[in-house]
C-alpha cells in the first residue's frame, strides 16, 4: 500500500502555490472581433490596439497582490501574439506589428512578478490554413528542437519549436500552461512527453499546469474548489483515477485503487467577467468585491491557487471597471485576509494552515473558541493544506481559539489565525 503522508511537493509546486494569487489574461483577436473562440481564419489586420500598455496591467496586478501573470501567447485561434518565426498569422501581420510577449515579459520583470504563457494545443490556423500541421497525418520523423532530438509529427514539430521560442526569448518562464479544450474536437495527437521534457530542460522551474504534470484544474469555471481539497492524488496507469471534475478526486476508495501517488495540487481558474476575452457589454458584469473575496476564499482559502482573468479592451489597457475591482479587492485581502485580528476581539473567518512542505495531512479538524469564560466548539472542516480560510456563519468575539486536529494521516503541525471581514 502505498503511503499519502509521503508524498511531497517539488520545490517549483511549493513556491507556485505560496504564490497564492496568478493573472490570467485573455488577448487576442477575438478582443476585437468579439468572439471568445476565434475561427483561425481571423484577418490579423484586426489586431490593433490603439493604446496597448502592459505596464498598465502589471501596475493594477501589483495593486491587487497578484505574483504572476500568464498570457494567451496563443489561444485556440492560432494567432501568436509574438512574431513567431514559424508562422505568418502573428501580430507581426497586424497593424500594431510589435511583440505583445516581450511588453508583458518586460513590465512583470520590471515589477518582480512571475510571468508566465499559455500556448494553446488546440490550434485553428494550423488546422484550416493551407498546408497547415494540426491532424495533417504527418509521420513522426526524428526532429531537433533547440539542440534535442524527438521523434515527433509536423505539428508536435511546430508546437516544441513555438515552446522553444517562447522560452529561450522572454527571460524567465513561471508556469507553462496547457488548455485540455479544443473547438473542433481533434484529429491531432499530442507529444505531451517531449513538449514536458523540452520545458524542463530551458524552465526547471516553469509549473507545467492543467495538460502538465504540476498543477490539475480544479474542474470548474466559476472560482471554487472543494471543500475537501486534496494535493495527494491517486493514479493507475500513468492515470489520474478520477476525472478532473468528480465530486472526489481523492478519497479514500480512490486511494485504495492507485498505483501510483502525486502532490498534483488545483488550480482554479475564472474570469473577473463572464468571458474570458473582452466584450464592451460585459463593462457592467465585472464581478464585485463580495464576489472576488467569495472566490478568494474558496481557492486560495480551499488548498488551491486563484488563476483571475483579467481580459484587456480593444486599446490594450485593462477597463476602469475591471482596475477598480482589482484596487478593491487588493486593499480588501490586505486588510482583511493579511492582517490578523488580535484577541480579545470579533472575528468571522478562520484560517489554518500547513507546512505543505511536509506532505498534505490533516484530514478534519474542530475549531474552538473561549467565549464568556468556556471553550466551545464554532467550526468544523475536512482539509486544511497551504490554507484553508473558513468563513463563521456570524461574526463572534472572543477571548481566544484553539485547533483540534480530529484525524490525520501523520502527525501534523498546524497553524491557526483569525480574520474579521466586514463584508460578510
Ligand atoms: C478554456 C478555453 O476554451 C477558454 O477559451 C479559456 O481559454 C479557458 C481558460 O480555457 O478551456
Amino acid at each position: 500500500m502505498i503511503d499519502p503522508s509521503e508524498v511531497r511537493p517539488a520545490p517549483r509546486q511549493v513556491a507556485w502555490q505560496r504564490q497564492e494569487l496568478t493573472a490570467f489574461v485573455h488577448f487576442g483577436p477575438n478582443t476585437f472581433t468579439d468572439l471568445e473562440w476565434g475561427t483561425g481564419v481571423d484577418d490579423p489586420a484586426v489586431f490593433d490596439p490603439s493604446a496597448l500598455d502592459c505596464s498598465q496591467w502589471v501596475s493594477s496586478l501589483v495593486s491587487a497582490g497578484f505574483r504572476s501573470v500568464i498570457l494567451t501567447a496563443k489561444h485556440h485561434d492560432g494567432f501568436c501574439l509574438w512574431p513567431s518565426k514559424f508562422l505568418p498569422h502573428t501580430v507581426a501581420a497586424s497593424p500594431y506589428n510589435g511583440d505583445v510577449v516581450a511588453e508583458l515579459s518586460a513590465a512583470c520583470a520590471a515589477a518582480g512578478l512571475g510571468f508566465g504563457v499559455y500556448l494553446s494545443p488546440a490550434d485553428l490556423y494550423q488546422e484550416k490554413a493551407p498546408g497547415g500541421y494540426y491532424g495533417n497525418g504527418s509521420p513522426a520523423v526524428p526532429s531537433v528542437v533547440g539542440g534535442f532530438e524527438y521523434v515527433v509529427d509536423d505539428y508536435n514539430r511546430f508546437y516544441l519549436n513555438q515552446l522553444h521560442e517562447l522560452l529561450t526569448s522572454y527571460g524567465p518562464i513561471a508556469e507553462v500552461w496547457l488548455d485540455g479544450a479544443n473547438p473542433t474536437g481533434g484529429g491531432q495527437t499530442y507529444a505531451y512527453d517531449a513538449w514536458f521534457d523540452l520545458i524542463r530542460r530551458l524552465a526547471p522551474d516553469a509549473t507545467i499546469a492543467i495538460g502538465g504534470p504540476d498543477a490539475r484544474w480544479v474542474g470548474n469555471e466559476d472560482g471554487f474548489a472543494r471543500e475537501t481539497e486534496w494535493s495527494v492524488i491517486p493514479f493507475a496507469r500513468g492515470q489520474m483515477l478520477a476525472e478532473q471534475t468528480a465530486v472526489d478526486v481523492a478519497g479514500p476508495e480512490l486511494l485504495a485503487k492507485a498505483d501510483e501517488l502525486r502532490w498534483y495540487p488545483a488550480e482554479v481558474d475564472v474570469s473577473i467577467r463572464p468571458g474570458w476575452f473582452y466584450h464592451a457589454t460585459e463593462d457592467a458584469a465585472v464581478k464585485s468585491l463580495p464576489e472576488l473575496l467569495d472566490i478568494y476564499r474558496r481557492s486560495v482559502g480551499r488548498n488551491a491557487v486563484l488563476l483571475l482573468n483579467i481580459p484587456p479592451d480593444r486599446r490594450g489597457l485593462f477597463a476602469d471597471p475591471d482596475v477598480e475591482a482589482l484596487a478593491a479587492f487588493g486593499a480588501a485581502v490586505r486588510s482583511y485576509y493579511d492582517a490578523v485580528v488580535e484577541l480579545p476581539g470579533e472575528i468571522n473567518v478562520l484560517d489554518l494552515r500547513e507546512d505543505i512542505e511536509q506532505g498534505q495531512q490533516v484530514e478534519s479538524f474542530a475549531v474552538d473558541a473561549l467565549i464568556d469564560g468556556a471553550w466551545s466548539e464554532v467550526a468544523r472542516g475536512t482539509t486544511i493544506g497551504h490554507r484553508r480560510l473558513l468563513p463563521l456563519d456570524e461574526a463572534i468575539t472572543v477571548a481566544d481559539v484553539r485547533v483540534r486536529v480530529l484525524s490525520a494521516r501523520t502527525e501534523a503541525a498546524v497553524s491557526l489565525a483569525v480574520h474579521f471581514d466586514p463584508t460578510l
